[in-house]
């Protein structure tokens, strides 16, 4: 039995959300993929690495595979995930990320993320800033994004902000 009135407050809350999240939304499409709101944290200007983040929408009826990621900044851009490991958080690299049909999948701090390694170019890496980051899917192709670098996590990430 459907929960009518759960339905409707995940409903309320969503359109809540959604204003915020236009504010400062740009976001790529090719085939059946979208790309929402690719970002990155600021940080202090001597870290060694720097994450970024977006979400993935798979409209199409099958599914397909994030398998690498290139950006002009960085020598390497890895896919990597959290874990838990006993009571510890730690991130690993993964070889591909799947995106089902009709399924989303969120890059986000503590979550899965971009990691940028060997920083060539950190001129970009400023508030207001953007750089050039390109996702490689195995069905799709190529999309290339810009990736906004904020100060600020995006509001609906805000809950789970770290830094590492
Ligand atoms: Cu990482």
């Amino acid at each position: 039995m459907l929960n009518l009135s759960l339905v409707k407050n995940v409903l309320i809350a969503a359109a809540v959300l959604l204003p915020a999240c236009f504010a400062n939304a740009h976001q790529y499409q090719s085939g059946a993929l979208q790309i929402a709101h690719p970002w990155s944290q600021q940080l202090p200007p001597n870290a060694p690495t720097v994450a970024a983040y977006f979400v993935i929408q798979n409209t199409g009826n099958s599914a397909d595979r994030l398998v690498s990621v290139d950006t002009p900044i960085a020598d390497k851009a890895e896919l990597h995930q959290h874990v838990m490991q006993g009571d510890l958080m730690k991130m690993q690299p993964v070889a591909s990320v799947e995106v089902p049909p009709g399924g989303t999948v969120t890059f986000a701090p503590m979550e899965y993320h971009v990691m940028l390694v060997g920083l060539k170019d950190r001129s970009l890496l400023q508030d207001g800033k953007h750089f050039p980051m390109t996702l490689h899917f195995e069905k799709t192709g190529a999309i290339a994004v810009d990736v906004n670098v904020q100060k600020q996590a995006p509001p609906d990430s805000m809950e789970a902000m770290h830094t590492h």
